[in-house]
């Protein structure tokens, strides 16, 4: 049986030449891709030799880095479980992602090792080490003194390579397992779909921690062997002052308005670009169409989730439309279908389905609500409202989850819900999702007091802000007597969204 292990896979695609440069920095360092094989294998040879039990999780909460992309290939590499964490999650957050998962290794800031330090050894976690974007930390110091060469560990297709976790609509966050299958199938399925090439160069100016930026991103470069020019945060004029050493970029729809802002964006500039990909988020049709007018390319726009990785995409040849998340990608099966479990035909609105490789093997942990997400005949329900047209061209009109999506970042307003309403003064509360020209969507809070309290908006906000990670915070919150209710009492959010819908506009 050939070895599935995605760093396999990808390691097997690192040119002839392993002293050519594979990652530039924002801050002018430049990495071999002889240094991407010697740094997995000395960090793998350290997780190798902790005695960890097949299967253990690493859970890694620290700023983007050259290093902290080696740690994720060497968790691969030696055939372990990776659980990126966003750096924006607090304590609680934190607390809860590690008793879920009880990761083995946990990796954080050297800034924030007292208290994770403390959550992942009360966890029963038995290795913290650390990691800092200058590559300071204890993590790198023990790597150094193990040996840089690593032979690979055997996966299936079945074995687990990562958990990425997402909220739900009620409760607490779900762990997506994600095999090496799963990954690996998509990254093989997007090369030829986005006609990966000689010669091509990547920026990389997403956050790691999530679809698309890890995988999407940077697989696709790895898989092909291309270098990656690499920013720890996007910064647009930096972005831009590079664009003419690269010839793919991947951005959430915000970091498109933002270097729409910039008056140096141009087609000169944009000139030996081939792609620009969006995705994690609604792309309006209005930056769509100044995007094509400015830089004279057509945003390519697809479709993902955590728990699917890529699932439909325009064309890389033919028409990419505007508005729609293109096609299925081949080996893809999408299907929309009525609440009753109808299929609907062409055209009709509906809760769109999805069978294929890259579907994940499950919730962590939670049968029960994997059960829930899966159809009888084993479709995954996506959470996505949608129709896909004669041509095959699908749309995403709507969510059946109550979701905010806010610079690529999801929030669930049940989350937020529960904090608020957890708070003294505080009776009921209802988030909800508004247009805004930066972040897409933010949301607004709507709370309504306990008779006679004395409550503050900024207090209560301050107050979630010392607890939730920073882009889950409202944007602003209003004070109410009552909230529209419909005749079954349930709160209507669509009046509340409706209400404030030009706030930021
Ligand atoms: C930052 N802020 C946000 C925010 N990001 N608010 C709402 N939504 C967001 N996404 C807030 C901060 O809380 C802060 O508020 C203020 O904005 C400035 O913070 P910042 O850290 O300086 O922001 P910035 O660095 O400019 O970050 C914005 C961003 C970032 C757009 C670059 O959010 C980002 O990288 N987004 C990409 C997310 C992503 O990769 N998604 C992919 C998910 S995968 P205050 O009040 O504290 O000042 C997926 C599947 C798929 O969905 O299909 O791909
Ligand atoms: P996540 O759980 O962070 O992986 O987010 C997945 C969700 O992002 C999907 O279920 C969609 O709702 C949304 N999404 C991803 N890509 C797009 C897109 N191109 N257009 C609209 N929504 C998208």
């Amino acid at each position: 049986m050939p070895n599935r292990n995605l760093f396999a896979a990808l390691s097997a695609a690192f040119p002839r030449d392993l002293d050519a440069v594979a990652v530039e920095t924002d801050n002018g360092l430049c990495y071999s891709w002889r240094d991407l094989e010697r740094a997995t294998a000395m960090i793998a040879n350290l997780l190798g030799s902790l005695g960890l039990e097949p299967g253990a999780r690493v859970a890694v909460q620290v700023e983007k880095s050259v290093e902290a992309m080696m740690l994720y290939l060497a968790t691969l590499r030696a055939g372990y479980v990776f659980l990126p964490l966003n750096t924006a999650y607090q304590k609680g957050e934190i607390e809860y992602f590690i008793g879920n998962a009880e990761p083995a290794v946990v990796v954080c800031s050297p800034a924030n090792f007292g208290w994770v330090s403390k959550i992942a050894f009360q966890a029963g976690t038995r290795h913290v080490f650390t990691l800092a974007e200058d590559r300071t930390g204890s993590l790198l110091q023990r790597a150094a003194q193990h040996p840089d060469t690593h032979q690979v560990a055997v996966s299936g297709d079945d074995d687990l390579a990562a958990i990425l976790y997402t909220s739900g609509t009620t409760g607490r966050s779900k762990g997506a397992m994600l095999t090496h299958g799963n990954l690996l199938s998509n990254a093989e399925t997007l090369k030829t779909a986005w006609g990966w090439r000689e010669g091509d160069v990547l920026i990389h100016a997403l956050p790691i921690f999530h679809v698309h930026g890890l995988f999407v991103a940077l697989h696709g470069a790895l898989i092909n062997g291309s270098k990656m020019l690499w920013f720890a945060r996007f910064e647009p004029k930096k972005v831009i002052e590079r664009m003419l050493d690269a010839t793919v970029f991947m951005g959430v729809p915000t970091l498109y308005t933002r270097l729409l802002a910039e008056s140096r964006l141009n087609k000169v500039v944009t000139r030996n670009m081939r792609l620009f990909v969006s995705g994690s988020a609604p792309l309006l049709l209005e930056t769509f169409n100044a995007w094509q007018e400015r830089t004279g390319h057509v945003i390519l726009e697809r479709y993902g989730m955590s728990e699917t990785v890529m699932l439909a995409s325009n064309p890389y040849e033919g028409e990419r439309r505007g508005g729609t998340v293109g096609l299925p990608l081949p080996g893809v099966s999408l299907r929309v279908r009525d609440d009753a479990g109808r299929d609907l035909p062409a055209g009709e609105i509906g809760g769109i389905q999805v069978r294929g490789p890259s579907v994940f093997k499950g919730y962590w942990r939670m049968p029960e609500k994997t059960r829930e997400d899966f159809t009888d005949d084993g479709w995954f329900k996506t959470g996505d409202v949608g129709k896909i047209d004669d041509r095959g061209y699908v749309t995403i009109v709507g969510r059946s989850k109550d979701l905010i999506i806010s610079g690529g970042y999801n929030v669930y307003p049940a989350e937020i819900e529960g904090y608020l309403n957890d708070m003294p003064g505080v009776a009921e509360s209802a988030v909800v999702g508004v247009p805004h020209p930066d972040f897409g969507e933010v949301g607004v809070a709507v709370v309504i007091p306990r008779p006679g309290a004395s409550v503050e908006p900024e207090h209560l906000i301050a107050a979630l802000k010392s607890q939730l990670a920073n882009f889950k915070i409202p944007k602003r919150c209003f004070l109410v007597g009552e909230l529209p209710r419909n005749t079954m009492g349930k709160v209507q959010k669509n009046l509340l969204r409706e209400q404030h819908k030009a706030l930021f506009q």
